[in-house]
């Protein structure tokens, strides 16, 4: 009465790694789906991880009583540089919990609302390049909003000028950031033993590792010789003690933190917008209702703090866009013991490898109907958002691992996208683009190219 969990043909040694996309690893996963449903196994270099499709099982493992996040595959390498960090600690290591305690009030609704005018400092320079720049230049979007989420987190959790909108190229910081994520995904499925010829490529990845732990360290050196005032984050690790142990953090583990919120604050929350300009442009009813919600609200008046709860078409826009382009499209969790999904269905082994599949989930037919591939912020309003099955929409993780940053990346992504919108009409470059994608550890738009005209000059 159990059931096998289905797995694709496997070859000796290296079991399904012809499966896996490299450049884009979730369009494999996604076909995967497709041809097996709700569950599989796939054997990576003898590493056996179980894939989960549905909201049911999606909601299933998300209990922390029964199932801990797993730092395993990518996320391994990505310990490289950022260790016991928040955000790649395992659970058993005293890091975790200490920063947690410790920097859960600095990300909360109340410290974020005061980090308001640093956000508008950087998204200003947004608005001008564009402005300045006028409606014949081609916009990169994905490049300019990286700028404004790497320079925001840096700004806000470090009261430092990364000056990314000064650079004409991708900013070095943001380059080694985007090709040292990439290079953890492909090395997790490589075999240690090419891994290990691989001199050129590994030389190239620590160099990347070093480059950012180089920044990082700097900012903290600075900030230790010249000392401010400020309550920012980084101050907070650098003077507060956990309530529990009275213990403070070692200049290790916040090197390790401000690289953990510079690789988990700025990729998604770009990603996010990203996709946001994509949906707006490609929907032009959508993207006329949510600019009459935003004049009704804002009256040309620039985005206030008390402006953000009236809009209730912008966070719908928003929680969609999130739905059908979680920028984080997946993430692990291992049961603590030996257990059975689906009512009784699959056997799993404490300590298995499960990925929550998220980007293929959030497309759940059972949960969305059959336009579940479509945009429809309509989904997400009037109550219907609040109604939906535990765990239907779940971008930001879940439980006691989900994200800490949530507030924060809310609070920039309303300003910053509202700020847009208010300002500019957009369109794309080529008029029959349609949505292709790119992927490190987060995903994005690939090749979106747009133009933003004055409102206000508009034909
Ligand atoms: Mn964020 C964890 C998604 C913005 C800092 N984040 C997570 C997880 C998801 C996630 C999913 C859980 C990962 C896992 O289970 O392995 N985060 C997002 C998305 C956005 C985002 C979709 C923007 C949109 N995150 C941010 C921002 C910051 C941040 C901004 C920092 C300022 N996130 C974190 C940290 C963690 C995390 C830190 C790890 C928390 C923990 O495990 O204690």
């Amino acid at each position: 009465f159990h059931s096998q969990i289905p797995q694709p043909p496997a070859l000796p040694f290296i079991g399904n790694v012809t499966y896996l996309d490299r450049e884009l690893p979730i369009q494999g996963f996604a076909l995967l789906a497709q041809q097996y449903g709700e569950i599989y196994l796939l054997d990576i270099l003898g590493r056996k991880v179980i894939v989960l499709n549905t909201q049911e099982l999606a909601n299933e493992v998300s209990n922390d009583a029964k199932f801990r996040k797993g730092v395993i595959g990518s996320l391994d390498e990505v310990r490289y540089i950022s260790g016991d960090g928040l955000f790649t600690a395992r659970e058993d290591e005293p890091n975790w919990a200490i920063a947690h305690r410790l920097l859960m009030p600095a990300f909360n609704t109340m410290a974020v609302r005061d980090m308001m005018e640093d956000m508008r400092d950087i998204c200003s320079q947004l608005l001008l390049k564009w402005e300045r720049f006028g409606p014949d230049h081609v916009i990169d979007p994905s490049d300019d909003l990286t700028r404004v989420a790497l320079d925001t987190i840096a700004l806000c959790s470090m009261s430092y000028r990364l000056n990314s909108f000064y650079t004409e190229n991708q900013p070095p910081f943001a380059a080694s950031m985007t090709e040292f994520l990439r290079e953890c995904y492909i090395r997790s499925t490589r075999p240690s033993l090419v891994q290990a010829l691989m001199t050129g490529t590994n030389a190239k990845w620590e160099s990347d590792a070093k480059f950012m732990t180089d920044v990082a360290t700097r900012i903290l050196n600075e900030r230790k010789e010249k000392p401010i005032e400020k309550k920012d984050l980084l101050n907070t690790m650098l003077y507060s003690k956990d309530p529990k142990t009275g213990q403070g953090l070692s200049d290790d583990t916040i090197v390790k933190n401000l690289l953990t919120f510079l690789i988990a604050g700025h990729e998604t929350s770009s990603g996010l917008m990203s996709f946001m300009t994509y949906y707006l442009i490609k929907n032009p009813e959508i993207m006329r209702k949510l600019q009459n919600e935003i004049d009704e609200v804002l009256g040309g008046q620039p985005v206030q703090y008390q402006d953000l709860s009236k809009m209730p078409y912008l966070t719908a826009v928003i929680r969609e866009t999130l739905r059908l382009s979680p920028t984080a499209p997946m993430r692990m969790v291992q049961p603590l013991e030996d257990t059975y999904l689906a009512n009784g269905k699959y056997f799993v082994k404490a300590g298995a490898s499960l990925l929550v599949n998220t980007w293929v989930y959030h497309k759940d037919p059972k949960i969305w109907g059959e336009d579940a591939q479509e945009f429809h912020p309509e989904r997400m309003l009037n109550g219907k958002f609040e109604a939906l099955p535990p765990q239907a929409w779940q971008p930001f993780g879940f439980g006691i691992r989900g994200c800490i940053g949530r507030p924060f990346a809310w609070q920039e992504v309303s300003l910053v996208m509202a700020s847009i919108v208010q300002k500019f009409d957009l369109s794309f470059v080529d008029p029959t683009y349609n949505l292709e994608l790119k992927q490190a550890l987060t995903v994005k738009p690939k090749d979106l190219f747009i133009r933003a005209t004055p409102r206000n000059q508009a034909p």
